[in-house]
């Protein structure tokens, strides 16, 4: 039998994958976006046709229950948020009502409409923040350090409390980093991408950033989007690290990147930036997946080493385009 499957935050970088991977399974997918007065679909385009967009907003309730009586779905992957960590000092209140409350508008849509269907939430590493255990993994305590892992950290127990509360199939993945050629042009790592692709191409001179030393378990988003449906496929609802149990500072990022290109002296290259630094950093992220590994046979496929090759690659196809 067809399923169907809901996902907030289709436009994003996982919407998309996501979407990717469950039309490959046979899935009806439906997604929601938000109003916007342009065309947001640069990571969607090329699905309009296989899948149903719906208008929705995470700081609406009864715009949340109308789509979910619209598509009536098996499955609801809520990946909508405010999701970039230094926006969340800009505007820490907004970042709380779709991050962290539109998690629970979700929820409440779901309980009214149809408790049945499996729910899973994008929990993340953020909540660790400071990390009080190095790999963190599904007991490690959280320690958030933005108003973004804060939202998250209310998100991720406002879903085990729906579980404990209402027996409903409610999952966190506790995602750490991950990237693709689809990643947001503000994260770091897409800022390198594009910055080194300008830098080879001519059209730029420099990349400005913020803290180098900060480190990140990086993986490649669609392994990821594999293991947010393999937790709504198991017998029971519970709780997973999703991680490559690596870690890499931006310096690191940088000099694969760099080299990658041509360019050994990259620091040449590098202007910083205050602007680019936060209140308070997050100077470490490191995950141990063994859970996943077990319950589900889940593994990263994709090495730091070709992540940072296939967002250079990318980035270096799309720029030639407007040459
Ligand atoms: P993303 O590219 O920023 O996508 C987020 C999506 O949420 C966008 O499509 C955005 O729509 C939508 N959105 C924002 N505010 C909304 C609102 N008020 N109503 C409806 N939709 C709204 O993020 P991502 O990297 O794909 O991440 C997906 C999810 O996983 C997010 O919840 C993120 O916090 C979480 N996560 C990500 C990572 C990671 O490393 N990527 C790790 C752990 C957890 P617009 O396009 O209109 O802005
Ligand atoms: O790429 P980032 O902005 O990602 P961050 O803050 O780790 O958050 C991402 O991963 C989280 C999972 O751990 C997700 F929940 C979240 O939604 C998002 O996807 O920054 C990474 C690091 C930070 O330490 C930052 O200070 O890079 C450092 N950095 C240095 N220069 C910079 C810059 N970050 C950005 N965005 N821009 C810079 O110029």
């Amino acid at each position: 039998m067809t399923k169907t499957a809901f996902i907030t935050g289709i436009n994003g970088m996982d919407g998309s994958h996501l979407a990717d991977l469950l039309l490959t399974k046979g899935y009806k997918v439906y997604g929601m976006e938000r109003r916007s007065s342009n065309a947001n679909d640069v990571n969607t385009k090329h699905l309009k046709d296989d899948i149903t967009i719906l208008n929705g907003d995470m700081t609406d309730q009864n715009s949340l229950l109308r789509c979910l009586k619209e598509c009536n779905p098996d499955e609801v992957y809520n990946l909508a948020a405010q999701s970039f960590v230094g926006e969340s000092w800009n505007t820490p209140e907004h970042t709380s009502e779709v991050t962290g409350i539109g998690v629970l508008r979700v929820l409440e849509a779901i309980r009214e409409f149809n408790p049945k269907i499996r729910f899973y939430q994008a929990s993340s590493s953020e909540m660790f923040g400071r990390m009080v255990e190095n790999p963190a993994k599904e007991t490690t305590p959280f320690y958030p350090r933005s108003p973004y892992g804060v939202a998250k950290l209310y998100g991720h127990w406002i879903t085990k409390n729906y579980r404990e509360s209402y027996n409903m199939f409610a999952c966190s993945g506790i995602l750490f980093n991950h990237e693709s050629e689809r990643r947001g042009i503000e994260f770091v790592t897409r800022k390198i991408s594009d910055g080194v692709a300008r830098i080879k191409l001519g059209l730029a001179d420099h990349i400005t950033l913020g803290n180098l030393e900060a480190k990140r378990d990086w993986g490649y988003a669609p392994d990821y989007v594999k293991a947010m449906w393999l937790m709504l496929q198991q017998d029971t609802a519970d709780d997973y690290v999703i991680a490559t149990g690596e870690t890499h500072s931006i310096r690191e990022f940088l000099d694969v990147a760099f080299k990658y290109i041509g360019i050994n002296n990259w620091a040449l290259y590098i202007k910083q930036d205050p602007r680019f630094m936060r209140p308070a950093e997050v100077d470490v992220l490191r995950g141990d997946y063994t859970k996943a590994k077990t319950q589900m046979e889940w593994n990263p496929d994709t090495s730091f080493e070709n992540l940072v090759k296939k967002m250079v690659d990318n980035d270096l196809e799309l720029l030639k385009k407007d040459i």
